[in-house]
């Protein structure tokens, strides 16, 4: 029987049953008959892009006829997570699929589920490039993002009794339908090759390896508007005549290939092991490939809008183009950008300078010298050689300037400059320098992380340029990270306000505050948050077999895996509460709050201490959980695969996160303001966004500890000179892992870290032997304000309440006025 076509906007829910049966036999990729729940999600998906399409379309010839000035996102990451639920909620059509996913015999939960995340990151920069995407199209501003499109994303994580295991994630197994390949969207990028000097001394890149890029496209539809922008993701591809027939017939088949194969590389994985030179140049191909194919398409489109207009003037590319570099891993747009307006379209020096540092601004995401990044010249020599050579000339330029206009700055040269060769061994390319020199703004991602970079990090530079720096700090999407992933909360909180316009006004969430002690919200929030942690319970049954109590106090400390997030802090604290519980009668047992401790994230491969924290956690988790003594008044769970989803469903079901990272070394967080928007109380450090979230919610909401962040380099000498005296209670935590209680693993090593005055360089280098005291404090404090219920929803709900400024649109907003110089353009 076929089935009615319906119209792609229909409203009726009986006709998108239609249009989904229609998608389920006429765009098929299983075999007939079957209509299972992952046969549906296809066909939904495909039925729910019809919308999409359109839109998109629209959005496209639109911004295409209006020709507004356009930002450009380039980022080496995007954490998109899953798509259907998040469109339908934009589109505003969620009721109706729901209805017509059961009038085909289906329930849309169990529909949403079968999507596998986008994993396209690592963490925090990956998933706020994804909520910027989000308030750009929603916010109806001409935007796009840049990315590539990795086969297999970071890695699934798997925990065994070794601890993680990395293994290929295959988030394209069967394919995604939420893509659309653009076959006539290909550029070649090359690598290699030498440089000709012409006669008349123009430059010419020639030779070398090319590969294509051909573009796959991602819609991202705004929140209630029409607007649906793109996100465009690179893929690698040899071309037909890179396939050697001729070698192939001869038997040699890998080389006949062999373009083929290198091309697959560069697209297969996010950060692929970098400590092995092909390591490195596998990485600085993937960041090319990224840069070249967007510049190449950013300029066909900026031409393509001219086209049959006045005569092509590149004087007006910053008028109508802004590139924002998401960090330092798209640095190389700046040399690439010079190469082809001055290769490929004839400018001078000056007048390629004048455009390209109009165009780009530059994102700092951390201070930590160890991701800041740093090139070898020879491989950048190697594999850019044209590019070597302009950034050769941006730094001689810099350092004329310097002796030219700034004598005074002279002795800071060696650390500003951009080429370093203080190791002639090994001379490295700075590309934080590179992107300070070449762009028209820099900013951190929250204040205090701006303040440290315009006071540590680039202070020199602020002497030259002092309005170059910026603040803009991060926000969330308040669509995916409340309206979408609690909807209970959502429906209290539209209740309470009488509107639901604080989905897009986020400082709406204030009119809560005067509420804050009704007995009757107070109980409709509470019943929320208890269904939320109801279905979390079940979630972490369901993929770690161990049982948790919902009358327990949920606590969760989820982000990547790394000594300064100090998730050790965290697993310490748990295992002297262990050691206090088996200390007590049960009668003092009893006057304890029970207290749920969850940990997820995901250790980078090749970091040894990060490994070693996940493996400490499951093996404290399975003596503690093990325990009857104990296992009512404590559980420690490690949640497998942190990624988007699963944040979905811990964070609306969390009473309290911990973001605990020694001060001054989280830029932002953003995951902080996830969890304080979902009502969830924070135990923190004055670090990163830490510090405007209290300010915002109150300081007498939030479980502050630690030492401040200007406190910590004399923490350090201190420790260094050996002045540091530990509290008996952190030794004891430390002695109890040590004493082999938790299992016969060797944690030496990683205790060993927080000793002595040389561990990581310098001992204890992220101060959680100094900072364990006030933290055991800071719980004592948690546990007495849970036993008060009342206090307790009181503070959830303002923290709720002070979350307005942590929503991606303000950030977006700020952007788009202060480093793009761009307006909306809304669809009609
Ligand atoms: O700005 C997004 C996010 C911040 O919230 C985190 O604090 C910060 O660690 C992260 N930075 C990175 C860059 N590399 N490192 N480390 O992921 O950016």
């Amino acid at each position: 029987k076929v089935p009615a076509v319906a119209h792609p906007l229909a409203e009726e829910s009986s006709e998108i049953a239609s249009n989904i049966a229609y998608h389920a036999q006429y765009s098929p990729h299983f075999s007939p008959l079957k209509f299972d729940p992952e046969q549906a999600y296809y066909a939904t998906a495909e039925s729910v892009r019809d919308f999409l399409i359109q839109r998109w379309n629209e959005t496209y010839l639109h911004f295409h006829k209006a020709d507004p000035k356009q930002t450009y996102y380039l980022s080496m990451e995007y954490l998109q997570g899953r798509a259907l639920t998040n469109a339908i909620g934009n589109l505003d059509i969620r009721d109706a699929y729901a209805d017509a996913l059961s009038k085909l015999g289906h329930e849309l939960e169990e529909i949403m589920e079968q999507e596998k995340d986008a994993a396209l990151g690592n963490g925090g920069l990956g998933r706020l490039a994804s909520c910027f995407l989000d308030s750009m199209a929603t916010l109806n501003l001409p935007a796009w993002g840049y990315g590539l499109r990795y086969r297999y994303g970071l890695f699934r994580q798997r925990i065994s009794k070794e601890g993680q295991e990395e293994v290929a994630e295959d988030w394209l197994e069967k394919f995604s339908p939420w893509e659309v390949v653009r076959h006539d969207i290909v550029y070649p990028v090359t690598f290699f090759g030498h440089v000709e000097v012409s006669p008349t001394g123009s430059r010419k890149w020639v030779g070398g390896e090319i590969i294509q890029a051909l573009a796959y496209d991602v819609p991202i539809p705004g929140y209630k508007t029409n607007n649906t922008i793109n996100l465009r993701l690179w893929e690698a591809k040899g071309s037909c005549e890179d396939f050697d027939l001729f070698q192939f017939n001869d038997g040699q088949y890998e080389s006949a290939a062999q373009l083929h194969s290198k091309a697959q590389q560069i697209c297969a994985v996010l950060y692929p092991g970098d400590a092995t030179e092909n390591g490195k140049i596998l990485r600085l191909k993937q960041q090319f490939f990224l840069c070249s194919a967007s510049l190449q398409d950013i300029i066909m489109r900026f031409k393509e809008r001219r086209a049959g207009k006045t005569a092509l003037q590149w004087s007006e590319f910053p008028n109508k183009v802004a590139v924002q570099l998401n960090d330092t891993h798209p640095t190389l747009a700046i040399p690439e950008l010079m190469r082809l307006l001055m290769d490929d379209e004839g400018l001078g020096w000056d007048e390629a300078w004048n455009v390209t540092t109009r165009t780009i601004a530059y994102t700092n995401h951390t201070v930590l010298p160890e991701a800041l990044e740093k090139w070898p010249q020879a491989i950048m020599t190697k594999l850019l050689p044209r590019h070597m050579e302009i950034i050769e000339e941006i730094d001689k330029r810099f350092m004329a300037m310097i002796h030219s206009s700034r004598t005074d700055m002279e002795s800071k040269l060696p650390s500003m400059r951009i080429l370093d060769s203080s190791n002639p061994e090994k001379p490295v390319v700075r590309m934080a320098n590179l992107c300070v020199v070449s762009s028209h703004t820099v900013n951190g991602v929250a204040q205090l992380h701006s303040d440290i970079l315009k006071s540590e990090l680039f202070t020199d530079y602020v002497s030259i340029w002092p309005a170059k720096f910026q603040n803009k700090t991060n926000g969330i999407t308040p669509r995916r990270w409340l309206r979408f992933c609690s909807p209970e909360l959502s429906d209290i909180i539209t209740k309470w306000l009488k509107t639901d316009r604080w989905i897009t006004n986020l400082d709406l969430l204030s009119g809560l505050r005067k509420f804050a002690d009704n007995e009757e919200l107070h109980s409709e929030w509470a019943s929320a948050k208890m269904a939320n942690k109801c279905r979390l319970a079940q979630y972490v049954l369901h993929v770690t077999g161990i049982a948790i109590d919902p009358n327990s106090l949920f606590d969760i400390q989820v982000k990547r895996i790394h000594e300064y997030k100090r998730q050790l802090l965290n697993i310490l604290g748990a295992v002297y509460r262990y050691k206090k519980l088996k200390e007590m009668s049960t009668e003092e047992k009893k006057k304890m709050t029970p207290r749920t401790i969850m940990l997820g994230g995901k250790a980078f491969a090749t970091y040894t201490n990060a490994k070693r924290i996940v493996k400490l956690v499951n093996d404290v988790g399975s003596v503690v959980n093990n325990d009857p003594a104990i296992n009512n008044y404590l559980k420690v769970v490690f949640i497998p695969n942190y990624n988007v989803s699963v944040a979905e469903m811990l964070i609306p079901g969390s009473e309290l996160s911990q973001h605990i990272s020694t001060a001054g070394m989280e830029a932002s967080g953003t995951s902080n303001m996830k969890f304080s928007l979902n009502g969830c109380l924070i135990i923190g450090t004055l670090d990163g966004a830490n510090v405007e979230i209290r300010e915002e919610i109150g300081e007498e909401n939030f479980f502050l500890f630690g030492a401040k962040a200007d406190e910590v380099p004399r923490l350090r000498k201190e420790r260094e000179a050996g002045l540091f005296k530990p509290d008996p209670r952190f030794e004891e935590a430390k002695k109890l892992i040590r004493s082999g209680a938790f299992g016969s693993y060797n944690y030496n090593p990683l205790l060993d870290s927080l000793e002595g005055n040389t561990g990581y360089g310098r001992g204890d280098y992220f101060l959680v032997g100094h900072d364990f005291p006030s933290y055991i404090d800071a719980q004592s404090r948690v546990d007495e304000a849970y036993e008060d219920r009342r206090r307790w929803l009181k503070m959830s709900i303002l923290s709720t309440a002070g979350g307005g400024k942590f929503s991606s649109d303000r950030t977006i907003s700020e952007y788009a006025k202060e480093i793009w110089d761009i307006k909306g353009c809304p669809v009609p």
